[in-house]
């Protein structure tokens, strides 16, 4: 039998470097910073981190928009400092794994520079250039996730160039091949730098369907944004970079999949087919998003917990023997879980507890996002004050064009879910700035940082810190957790998120209630015990009824 993969038994920490901690004082996070918290880090309990980019870039999208792959952009630091943070972290027995944004680089990427100027240079083939149509229009009705035409026409090449996101991050020509092996040498001289692993952005659009018809459109937008995902090469793709990189050189791999469901997730995952050791689906993150709405993520509705549990429990299921799970409620794309799903006010504590426990007994590999590990929130900022490129392109395709949706319902939303909710500075004390920085910082925080910071979190006897670090330690002691089977319970119960995990003779309930209502506990039949109990986010539970948020993890045998 193979050994366990390392990456199987892991708790991966998601860094955003530019909110974490400067340390020069520019107003941006530095690599420097990431390194003085490596004690921190390590007392969580954390096996790796995931270091979103830190490469040159103009940031029109924070990094998303790579100028030159190998190196480090000034404002986080330089080489030097990358390769002391990794070595600092693998003193600390922590893994580094890196963002690898290879269906786009940025407009000023020097490739792109070539590539625009002719139709015969070396480079002229690397990104994906298409004639004007008769008329002189877009090739077709491709949108960008960015807003307007995915389109962008250069009178050089009098062509137009292909761009899923901003006109500023052009997509690759991964038909080329050439495209490929620069990605695939650029990985290997990250690998010979000493980095374990790669998160892959949007992989699952590196492939484009060569015939490049329209998308169907029977709204009659100007430009749809649809079918960018799992190309006709995907999988021959990925299966050349497995070959060429990940098994050669033993690179962990976790691939962005926004279409992925759990009936098809196998294809990207099950390592037989020697592609990715895992995907992020976003099918659970949209349990809160209308279906069918004009809006995209900005058509809101009740977060609906039987939903949750039908994906999450459908994942487990259908990727069991067949592929490892890769488990997250917030990233630097997601809000903060207390406001989004649970209750930021009355029950910030509870609530971010409550999800963490159900989150972190699934069978997979759970990843943290800064500052979830003490509670953070969404913070409310007016419209003006909001930073994201897609919450700026999208009011404007959809308030101000299309008109689907007021400014306020808008603004609502984006309290409760846009990008930018999760990127507010770290919050580390109540000092001026939080402690993230002593200059002006990039990036507005959210004012409760008085209140809700790690300072605090670590002396209050509710520590949302001290609970994460809890549930981190029972992964590494309890293989139940990592390899045990999985079966939900009471899935259509409207307030309680309950499952078994078993190993041998060994049977765990894993359960929360995640409402803010006092309810019948349905759980009874279990016989629940004080005694039996391995890990409860309120002390000395009345098992007849469940209090808000309330969520436990109890031994049956
Ligand atoms: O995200 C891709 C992604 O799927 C979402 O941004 C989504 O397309 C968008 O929110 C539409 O609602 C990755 C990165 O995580 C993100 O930060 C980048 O902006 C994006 O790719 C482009 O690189």
């Amino acid at each position: 039998m193979s050994e366990t993969p390392w990456w199987q038994q892991a708790v991966i920490y998601q860094i955003y470097p530019k909110s974490f901690n400067d340390t020069d004082g520019d107003g941006i996070g530095d690599l420097q910073g990431v390194i003085n918290k490596m004690d921190y880090l390590k007392e969580l309990g954390i096996d790796a981190i995931w270091l979103c980019p830190i490469y040159q870039s103009p940031q029109v999208d924070n990094g998303y928009d790579i100028t030159d792959y190998r190196t480090v952009d000034l404002r986080y630091g330089n080489n030097q400092d990358l390769e002391r943070l990794i070595h600092v972290a693998h003193q600390y027995d922590i893994k580094i794994i890196m963002d690898m944004v290879a269906n786009h680089t940025s407009d000023q990427c020097q490739w792109f520079k070539e590539s625009k100027l002719s139709r015969n240079n070396y480079f002229s083939d690397w990104y994906i250039w298409r004639d004007p149509k008769i008329d002189g229009s877009e090739p077709n009705n491709w949108g960008s996730n960015f807003g307007g035409s995915a389109w962008t026409y250069v009178p050089d090449r009098k062509q137009y160039y292909l761009h899923y996101y901003a006109p500023g991050q052009p997509d690759l020509n991964w038909e080329n091949p050439r495209v490929r092996e620069a990605i695939y040498d650029m990985m290997r001289y990250w690998k010979a730098h000493g980095v374990d692993g790669w998160r892959m952005d949007v992989v699952t659009s590196i492939s484009k369907d060569q015939r490049f018809l329209n998308n169907a459109n029977p709204q009659k937008l100007p430009f749809i944004v649809a079918n960018q995902n799992n190309g006709p090469r995907l999988h021959e793709f990925l299966q050349e970079m497995h070959k060429e990189v990940l098994e050669p050189f033993s690179m962990m791999s976790v691939g962005e999949s926004p279409d992925s469901t759990a009936n098809t997730a196998y294809q990207l995952v099950d390592p037989k087919r020697k592609e990715l050791d895992m995907v992020f689906t976003f099918e659970h993150m949209h349990v809160d998003r209308k279906k069918g709405g004009m809006n995209g993520r900005w058509d809101v509705q009740a977060f609906d917990l039987i939903e949750l549990k039908h994906i999450l429990a459908s994942w487990q299921n259908k990727l069991d023997g067949r592929g490892w799970n890769a488990l997250y409620f917030e990233n630097h794309d997601r809000a903060r879980t207390p406001s989004r799903w649970g209750n930021d006010k009355k029950y910030r504590y509870e609530s971010s507890t409550a999800f963490a426990t159900v989150l972190h007994g699934l069978k997979g590999t759970p990843f943290i996002y800064q500052g979830e590990e003490i509670g953070m929130t969404n913070p409310n900022f007016q419209l003006e004050d909001y930073e994201d490129i897609e919450l700026k392109s999208d009011y404007k395709k959809y308030v101000d064009e299309y008109k689907t949706i007021t400014k306020t319902d808008f603004l609502k939303a984006a309290h409760k879910i846009s990008r930018d909710n999760a990127r507010t500075p770290m919050q580390w004390d109540a000092s001026r700035n939080s402690g993230f920085t002593t200059g002006k910082p990039w990036f507005k925080l959210n004012p409760n940082y008085s209140k809700i910071n790690v300072k605090n979190d670590l002396k209050s006897h509710k520590s949302v810190f001290h609970y994460y670090q809890y549930l981190i330690r029972l992964r590494h002691e309890n293989t139940i957790l990592t390899e045990g089977t999985f079966e939900l319970i009471l899935p259509e119960h409207p307030q309680v998120f309950a499952y078994l995990r078993q190993e041998k003779n060994k049977k765990w309930l894993i359960f929360a209630n995640l409402s803010d209502q006092n309810i019948v506990n349905p759980l009874t039949n279990f016989c629940l015990e004080e005694k039996q109990v391995i890990v409860s986010n309120y002390v000395h539970p009345d098992w007849e009824k469940l209090v808000p948020y309330q969520a436990a993890i109890i031994m049956l045998t």
